[in-house]
């Protein structure tokens, strides 16, 4: 072979991918391989894992009737090693190309395994820019040296003026950047999101179905119901149905949570992103002509674009401007056992069964829930970062490290000592009942402090500040809420520390065996 091997990983689904452009079919070769290194170095949610081999099968099908050779190496090849480095080898053994080309990956494991590639494979390996950001590495790079985007408000902004994103020549559409304060608002009771577009497994995934449903029984999650989109026509179908149908309410309900409501307004199309199967600049596009074509409002389209042009690209610039050290900090000192209720979901605090089932169920939760309850419960309970964020990287659907870590490290655990935001975002159990109808069906009463009714949340969050004082008390946005503490008696600060030391003692953590989950009843919790 005289051409370039073009080797695509399972999250560059793109056929504009940087290591695909100026591709000859009638000399290169792209290389796909599923290879269990991937699917087990966490246990990922098996819908997770039907999501990306499914949609690996379907790339391929697609580059193929586009008469591009692809060599695809599945999972049950006997001959597979299950490893990118290996199955990389065997291709250059098999085709011998002129040169090896890629896409930076998503992730550092990957990144430094790629770095070697030159050196061992004896073959030159071009890793090119990952092009499918508004903002580059190198460009977030220079921007944190010239201390433009220490915060993601001000990343936001920069990347509202670069792209001209719901701008006008004045300034921001609507004469200010945000409109968060006004996308706060709770479920009034009776009110009935939209049903959202699933998605029939054709036959090749219900080929992957049934090969994950064999090979990885023991992993996080239901299998089926699948629903998700597996190809770009189908995730263009499920953004139409996005912004036709949830978009304009998306703003007002954003923080809302509700029992049996898995989706609300929420796009549903971080896989579909993370993936490639949509691009990020596309998805605001379509979002900016809702707004101007009337169908959507302000409030919910800049709430939509800020996500998507604002955090996911602010989290992914501190990823590779922080890595690798950024794993490794753990600036509260947080070192508790993640507890076995976030795999089994059995425990008596309702907020917590709930989304741990959701999370079960469809391989998703929303921002808030990931944030504010299973979040919440981590940073108050002082989970050690690393399982936690290994709990985070498993069990949803669109997970990948460049963006949960910066997530569930910075923004739930502060173990970044503020990179990534300014304080930690700790909530008493009055948050939850106020933007969920979790409370009124639970064991726990969100309105007691202390005793054996009282939500756990509550005694949680001020032991929280109470253990965590030295380090958080000199921050100005941590200032009210240690004025309050400061009002307490020593007595009742001893009643607070008893009993979470209390709860927390009988929080067992994880043996991995899912025969038989750990009952956590409200009469042994005291
Ligand atoms: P919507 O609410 O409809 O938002 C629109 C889009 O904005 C999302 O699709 C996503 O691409 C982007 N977005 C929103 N918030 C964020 C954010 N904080 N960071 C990056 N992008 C954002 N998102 C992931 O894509 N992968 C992850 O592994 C991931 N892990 C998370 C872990 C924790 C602890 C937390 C708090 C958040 C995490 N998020 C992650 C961010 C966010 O929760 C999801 O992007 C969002 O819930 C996906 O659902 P959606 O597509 O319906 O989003
Ligand atoms: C997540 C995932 C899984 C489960 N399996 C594969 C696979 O078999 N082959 C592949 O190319 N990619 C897979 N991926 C996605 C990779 O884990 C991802 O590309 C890296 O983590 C870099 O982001
Ligand atoms: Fe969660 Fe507390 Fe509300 Fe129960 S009372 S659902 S534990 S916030």
């Amino acid at each position: 072979m005289t051409g370039r091997l073009r080797f695509i990983l399972g999250d560059q689904l793109t056929r504009d991918l940087s290591a695909l452009s100026d591709l000859d079919p009638a000399r290169d070769i792209v290389l796909m391989v599923e290879v269990a290194d991937e699917a087990t170095y966490v246990r990922h949610h098996k819908q997770k894992l039907v999501l990306v081999l499914s949609a690996m099968r379907h790339f391929a099908e697609s580059l193929r009737a586009d008469g591009i050779a692809v060599d695809y190496v599945t999972l049950e090849d006997p001959a597979n090693t299950h490893n990118f480095t290996t199955e990389l080898a065997r291709a250059i053994t098999r085709h011998a190309p002129a040169s090896v080309i890629t896409t930076e990956p998503g992730e550092w494991r990957v990144w430094q395994m790629m770095q070697g590639w030159q050196a061992s494979l004896g073959q030159p390996v071009d890793i090119c820019a990952d092009d499918r950001f508004f903002c580059s590495r190198a460009d977030f790079a220079s921007l944190s040296r010239a201390r433009k985007v220490s915060r993601m408000e001000f990343f936001y902004r920069e990347m509202r003026r670069r792209s001209g994103i719901l701008m006008r020549a004045d300034g921001p559409e609507g004469g200010q950047w945000n409109f968060d304060p006004e996308n706060r608002k709770s479920l009034p009771r009776g009110h009935r999101p939209p049903a959202r577009q699933r998605f029939t497994p054709d036959a090749t995934t219900r080929a992957v179905l049934d090969m994950v449903a064999s090979r990885f029984p023991e992993h996080f999650g239901d299998l089926e119901p699948f629903g998700w989109a597996v190809t770009r026509e189908d995730a263009l179908q499920a953004l139409d149905h996005f912004i036709t149908d949830a978009l304009p309410q998306f703003g007002d309900y954003q923080d809302a949570m509700k029992t049996g409501e898995d989706f609300l307004y929420h796009s549903l199309i971080s896989p579909y992103l993370n993936l490639g199967l949509l691009t990020a600049r596309e998805v605001c596009t379509r979002a900016e002509a809702a707004y101007h074509a009337g169908d959507a409002p302000l409030n919910a389209v800049e709430g939509f674009i800020r996500q998507v042009l604002g955090w996911r690209e602010f989290v992914r610039g501190v990823y590779w401007t922080e890595m690798p050290d950024y794993a490794q900090t753990n600036h509260l000192n947080a070192q508790r056992d993640l507890p076995a209720f976030y795999w089994t979901g059995d425990t008596p605090m309702r907020c917590m069964a709930q989304c741990i089932d959701t999370t079960r169920r469809t391989a998703y939760a929303h921002h808030i829930q990931r944030l504010m309850v299973t979040g919440n419960f981590a940073l108050l309970a002082g989970i050690a970062p690393a399982q936690i964020e290994d709990w985070y990287l498993a069990v949803y659907i669109d997970a990948f490290d460049w963006v949960e870590l910066p997530n569930t490290h910075g923004m739930v655990l502060h173990a970044d000592g503020g990179r990534l935001g300014s304080k930690p975002y700790a909530a008493s159990g009055a948050y939850i009942d106020r933007m969920s109808d979790y409370c009124s069906g639970c064991a726990f009463d969100p309105k007691q402090k202390l005793g054996p009714r009282a939500c756990p949340f509550n005694y949680l969050y001020w032991n929280f500040l109470i253990e965590n004082q030295a380090v958080l008390s000199p921050n100005p946005r941590m200032a009210l809420p240690y004025r309050t503490l400061s009002k307490m008696t020593p007595e009742h600060r001893q009643s607070i520390t008893d009993a979470a030391k209390v709860f927390l003692a009988r929080q067992k953590g994880w043996a991995g065996d899912t025969s038989a989950p750990q009952q956590l009843r409200l009469d042994e919790d005291w």
